[in-house]
């Protein structure tokens, strides 16, 4: 039986790759950080009905020791570094600790890996949102870098430590640039989850008003449920190496919101307002992947429209909201 470590395991692709690993017979093994509310963090774990089916360790990416500690204990066959602060517009307010985390937690991870088990293999969350300001009309592998956020240049430094100690060290670290991923367990604070909870609740009459910022941007959304098996073929291969992982199609903010809208049978336009509190300091205006390179070595296609996932999620919203007791 392989085992499988996973740092960000309470977050959406831990929750998903949990459950890939589960079932092709990994034992999962997540660290999990300190918390004063302790029973909750694990919800979408729940939500797929896998919690009893992982462990969780303690642990914190800014602290090396109990990395070293847990990697010591754990001995992986592979290494998964899910962990960051992963919300953009939170990285203004919070450059530091999105340093701290979103970069120089990669080091403590690999340094942890290096010091105790250098042979296992290690897969690196790196982003689209280091393309920033792009470079070419379609991203690959060799399209230049332009960070636009905090978390951005966190995230260059991430991928970049892993390249230099695959190089240095001769690890098998391997990283995935991926563009972005939803689900019903994103985030609520990431825009497509923040359309669909509001357009469930616009639908089931509790909110009549959803405010958003540039509703211009566009991006090359897929589901996070295809994006964890391309994260886990990377590990398979003989040789560590980098790949983008995206759909190829790249759409607006605006027309991702008609489709929630259209879901349920009403009028965006009666109901979006565009705030100005949403806007960055500095903006991504349009990302589109070009995954060429996953598709001929790693056989990786995305399964999943953005039409079918939107649906999804909206369902799985009027569902939360029913549940809640709020209608009663
Ligand atoms: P997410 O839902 O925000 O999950 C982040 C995870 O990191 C959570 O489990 C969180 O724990 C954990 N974490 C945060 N700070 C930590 C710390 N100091 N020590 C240990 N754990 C910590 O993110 P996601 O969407 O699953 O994304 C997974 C990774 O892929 C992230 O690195 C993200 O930056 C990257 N990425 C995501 C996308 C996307 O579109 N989703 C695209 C490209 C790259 P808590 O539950 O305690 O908060
Ligand atoms: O959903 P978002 O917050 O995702 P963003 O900034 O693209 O970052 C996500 O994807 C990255 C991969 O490219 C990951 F690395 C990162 O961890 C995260 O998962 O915003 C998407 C777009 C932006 O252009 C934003 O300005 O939507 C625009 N937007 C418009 N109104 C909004 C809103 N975004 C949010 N979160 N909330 C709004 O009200």
């Amino acid at each position: 039986m392989k085992r499988a470590l996973i740092t960000g395991i309470t977050g959406q692709d831990g929750a998903y790759l949990s459950q890939l690993l589960l079932s092709k017979g990994y034992e999962v093994i997540g660290i999990i950080r300190r918390s004063s509310h302790r029973g909750v963090e694990d919800h979408r774990l729940r939500w797929l009905g896998i919690a009893d089916r992982v462990t969780l360790i303690d642990g914190d990416l800014a602290d090396l020791s109990s990395l070293v500690r847990v990697v010591k204990d754990v001995r992986p066959d592979e290494i998964y570094n899910l962990a960051a602060q992963s919300f953009v517009a939170s990285s203004w307010r919070q450059p530091v600790l999105t340093g701290n985390i979103t970069a120089i937690g990669v080091t403590n991870v690999l340094e942890a890996m290096r010091a105790e088990a250098p042979n296992m293999r290690f897969y690196q969350a790196s982003s689209s949102e280091m393309f920033g300001k792009i470079q070419e009309p379609a991203q690959s592998e060799t399209t230049p870098f332009y960070p636009r956020s905090p978390y951005a240049v966190a995230k260059l430094y991430g991928h970049w430590i892993t390249v230099n100690y695959r190089e240095s060290f001769g690890l098998h670290a391997s990283s995935g640039i991926l563009f972005n991923h939803e689900s019903p367990l994103r985030g609520i604070e990431f825009v497509t989850r923040k359309v669909t909870d509001s357009v469930a609740r616009i639908k089931l009459g509790l909110q009549q008003e959803l405010r958003l910022g540039n509703i211009d941007a566009k991006r090359d959304w897929g589901h996070a449920r295809d994006y964890v098996e391309a994260m886990w073929l990377m590990l398979q291969q003989d040789q560590p190496d980098d790949y983008v992982i995206a759909t190829g199609v790249s759409t607006t903010v605006r027309d991702m919101c008609r489709i929630a809208f259209e879901h349920v049978g009403l009028e965006m336009n009666d109901h979006v307002v565009i705030d100005p509190a949403f806007y960055r300091p500095a903006e991504v205006d349009v990302l589109l992947g070009n995954p060429a390179k996953a598709r001929a070595k790693l056989g990786w296609a995305p399964k999943t429209t953005l039409k079918e996932m939107i649906v999804e999620m909206v369902e799985a919203d009027l569902k939360r909201v029913h549940a809640s007791g709020l209608l009663s």
